[in-house]
């Protein structure tokens, strides 16, 4: 089963929107693998952001990321990468449709309230660096017979 990596920001923890982002994957029929509250160090923003190393907006990013607790999560699930990424919304909220995270909570590409993997190998890479392999649970849901 495809597992991903989603992360409350600092801004949606702030917000209050933990449980509101949990609740609409729990409720979607994913299972929850792995969570934590956790504040991100300096060294671990540059390596989970490296993509965007050379972008103007690097260390805006990095500041921000680092600014407060943030709450990540490993989601497990048939196509959850692609799926949680729609549910997520455009990377900037006025681009993000109504009943999308991005869209129903935030307004400014800087204060987008979450992270998710854009792809199988992100994935991987994401959930290796912020969890270990003993903080993820292997287990199942009676109700999945009722999601697949
Ligand atoms: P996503 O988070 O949707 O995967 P991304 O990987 O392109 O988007 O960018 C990572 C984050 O960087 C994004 O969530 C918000 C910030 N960001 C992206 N483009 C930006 C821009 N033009 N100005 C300021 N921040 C930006
Ligand atoms: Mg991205």
């Amino acid at each position: 089963m495809e597992r991903t990596f989603l992360m409350v920001k600092p801004d949606g923890v702030q917000r209050n929107l933990i449980g509101e982002i949990v609740s609409r994957f729990e409720k979607k029929g994913f299972l929850l693998a792995g969570a934590k509250l956790m504040v991100i160090s300096q060294e671990l923003a540059e390596q989970h952001y490296g993509e965007h190393k050379e972008r103007p907006f690097f260390g805006e990013l990095v500041d921000f990321i680092t600014s407060g607790p943030v709450f990540a999560m490993v989601w497990e699930g048939e196509n959850v990468i692609a799926t949680a990424r729609q549910m997520m919304g455009a990377t900037n909220p006025k681009d993000a449709a109504a009943a999308t995270i991005r869209g129903d909570f935030a307004v400014t590409v800087g204060k987008n309230i979450i992270h998710g993997s854009d792809s199988a190998e992100s994935a991987v890479r994401e959930i290796g660096l912020f969890f270990k392999e003993e903080e993820l649970v292997e287990y199942s849901k009676l109700v999945n017979e009722w999601v697949y």
